[in-house]
């Protein structure tokens, strides 16, 4: 890989939000252009050879793994407010629901954006977020639907694991098999038992829609609020609901006709922070497009420096 020029980075000036706990840290400036006609062309270019930057920004000792970034750039789509392409510790993302409400947070922050509706490109497709007066963001998101049901995958060490294989921005494994209730406490083991799920789903061959990588398992456990551990690509959990994996989670109750189209669904997280969702069937019925709400609050302002003598410019790779 091309290393960019140590001279080239400059300052990244950055502002880091978190949405319900998890958190987003979007770019504003310094980053380089990158090449391609359209966000996911431009996604694959950070996911190749722009791959040091993604590192630079996201990974210690700048970032931590649990950070989601949000590079800002001009829209293709037309009419949008603004263009974002989501990365991780381990790669890039197609959409990100908490990532969105971060973005919109910071641009409101900065006196981009009032209260109203806008529209964000993304590469998973054009969202609608809606920046409320109290400060709460709903995105409608891209069409989400559920792929396979009732999949069965041999896991090592906890036997036979049915789940559900559901897209909602970004690829899930759903799965009310849960090693202990889903609390902050049991952190450790609901990661292992995840990835371990995350890793029989590689080892077995479960894909998403067209070979698409699983890269995100969702445990569930329902009750008066559901509640959700989301394992991320980079083996983080994620701190909010996760709004791509509680969109996957309304395609889900959609399918099986647990939950009408318009009814307020409840998603709490490991840590208790919650999403409200809601979902209209899609046009020609292959799916539904759910609309998630939450809000985010802007955390730090600053810029990023990577000294030429500093030994991880670059930062760590995860
Ligand atoms: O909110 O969609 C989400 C998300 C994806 C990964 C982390 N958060």
């Amino acid at each position: 890989m091309t290393q960019p020029s140590l001279a080239t980075p400059g300052r990244i000036r950055f502002i880091d939000s978190h949405t319900a706990g998890e958190p987003t840290r979007t770019v504003l400036s310094g980053f380089p252009a990158l090449p391609g006609e359209t966000l996911a062309e431009q996604r694959l270019a950070l996911a190749g050879a722009f791959g040091d930057w993604r590192t630079l920004v996201n990974n210690e000792p700048r970032g931590s793994d649990v950070l989601v970034s949000a590079l800002l750039v001009p829209p293709k789509a037309p009419d949008c407010a603004a263009g974002v392409i989501f990365f991780n510790n381990v790669g890039v993302l197609g959409m990100c629901g908490h990532g969105t409400m971060g973005v919109v947070a910071t641009l409101a922050y900065l006196g981009q954006l009032q209260p109203g509706q806008h529209r964000i490109d993304t590469p998973a497709g054009v969202v609608t977020a809606t920046l409320h007066g109290d400060g709460r963001v709903s995105v409608a998101n891209v069409r989400s639907y559920r792929h396979r049901a009732r999949v069965t995958v041999n896991v090592p060490g906890a036997g036979v694991v049915e789940g559900d294989v559901a897209y909602g921005g970004n690829w899930f494994f759903l799965t009310s098999s849960v090693p202990a209730s889903i609390c902050l406490g049991n952190v450790e083991r609901l990661t292992d038992h995840a990835w371990r799920i995350r890793e029989a789903l590689h080892a077995q061959g479960v894909t998403g829609q067209g070979g698409e990588v699983i890269d995100h398992i969702e445990l569930m456990e329902m009750g008066d609020v559901a509640r959700n551990f989301v394992l991320c690509p980079g083996k983080a959990y994620d701190r909010s609901p996760c709004g791509t994996g509680t969109s996957a989670k309304l395609a889900c109750l959609a399918a099986d006709g647990h939950l009408a189209p318009g009814v307020v669904w409840r998603q709490q997280s490991v840590i208790g922070s919650e999403f409200q969702g809601a979902y209209v069937p899609a046009r020609d019925r292959t799916g539904i497009l759910p609309t998630i709400t939450g809000q985010a609050f802007v955390t730090v302002e600053g810029e990023l420096i990577a000294d030429p003598e500093d030994p991880f410019p670059w930062g760590i790779p995860a």
